[in-house]
């Protein structure tokens, strides 16, 4: 299996490193980007840590305030053209991810990815819960020492993209979080985590509420007021709370797209395989067995009927 040793190999130390979240990060990506650097550095590899896009997630930018976390956008970063990038929690490819200058190097992931990356280290396991799951692994073959705000950060991106410890979790990811749990700091982590709505997110819930269309077990739900993708993947979780519902799909416009969170708890119907489905020939999606995402350019989106019923043949329900 590769690690970090290899990754170590393709590294160049007399090139400026520079590891990548996605765009628009999540606490996932911004851990396992924040756990890799204070890695690397063990081992004299100085990095920089960037995303593309903004945090719209407060309990994100709380968390990279609390934890101290050295990450900022990669807008306005002096980037030379031969920087070695290293990709966390997403790839080159995916719609989130915004070009920097440099050559991609690396990349560590735990999607399904569209195709097999082209660089030289890749390092995707998805079978595991999060991308933060790599990253512990990476430590303990190591054997290396991690700091208590890195094992916080951690123990958040495995809570956060495992609902915690309820959807897509593997061995690993158990043994992780059990480790991390008592090395890290699981009371700010899980504050920060359950703390992530806040009142002026009611009136989508309210709008989603109102607008939604059940159809067996899969909900649909347009909304139309702006929010954040965490607001939306929560709004998502809410729908498939409900215990008639399995499938859910919530869809919202951005600027030059429609945005979407898909959620699955059917196994039949893995959330990233009815997303790529669905969205055939308009637009691009991806994920996981349990929650997916896309987006479809406004020009193309076919209108919320028009992709309801997409949803609808995708599922095999009509
Ligand atoms: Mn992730």
């Amino acid at each position: 299996m590769p690690g970090l040793p290899e990754l170590i190999s393709h590294l160049d130390t007399n090139r400026h490193i520079v590891i990548q979240a996605h765009d628009f990060p999540d606490h996932d990506a911004v851990a396992a980007a924040f756990g890799l650097a204070r890695l690397l550095s063990q081992k004299g590899l100085t990095s920089t840590l960037c995303y593309g896009g903004e945090i719209q997630s407060d309990s994100l930018v709380e968390a990279v305030r609390v934890l101290e976390i050295p990450i900022a956008t990669a807008v306005g970063l002096e980037l030379e053209d031969d920087a070695q990038i290293v990709i966390v929690d997403g790839f080159v490819g995916n719609k989130n991810m915004s070009g920097i200058p440099g050559e991609v190097v690396g990349v560590i992931d735990h999607h399904s990815p569209p195709r097999t990356p082209d660089c030289k280290f890749f390092d995707i396991r998805e079978d595991y819960g999060s991308c933060s799951t790599i990253i512990f692994d990476y430590y303990r073959e190591a054997g290396a020492e991690m700091d208590p705000s890195v094992a916080t950060a951690l123990l958040m991106g495995i809570m956060m993209d495992t609902a915690f410890m309820t959807r897509g979790v593997s061995k690993l990811d158990l043994e992780a979080f059990s480790t991390l749990f008592f090395k890290g700091d699981w009371e700010t982590g899980s504050r920060l985590l359950k703390n992530s709505l806040s009142l002026r997110d009611l009136g989508v819930f309210r709008e989603a509420i109102n607008s939604c269309i059940v159809a067996e077990g899969f909900c649909f739900v347009p909304i139309q007021k702006e929010c954040s993708a965490e607001v939306m993947a929560l709004v998502a979780d809410f729908f498939l709370g409900l215990r008639e519902i399995h499938f859910v799909v919530v869809v919202e416009p951005d600027r030059d797209a429609y945005r979407l969170s898909v959620r699955s708890e059917d196994h039949r119907y893995p959330s990233d395989v009815v997303v790529r489905e669905a969205l055939n020939g308009i637009g691009s999606g991806g994920g996981h067995i349990h929650m997916g995402g896309g987006a479809i350019p406004t020009d193309l989106y076919p209108g919320e009927e028009g992709l309801r019923r997409r949803f609808l043949s995708a599922l095999g329900i009509e």
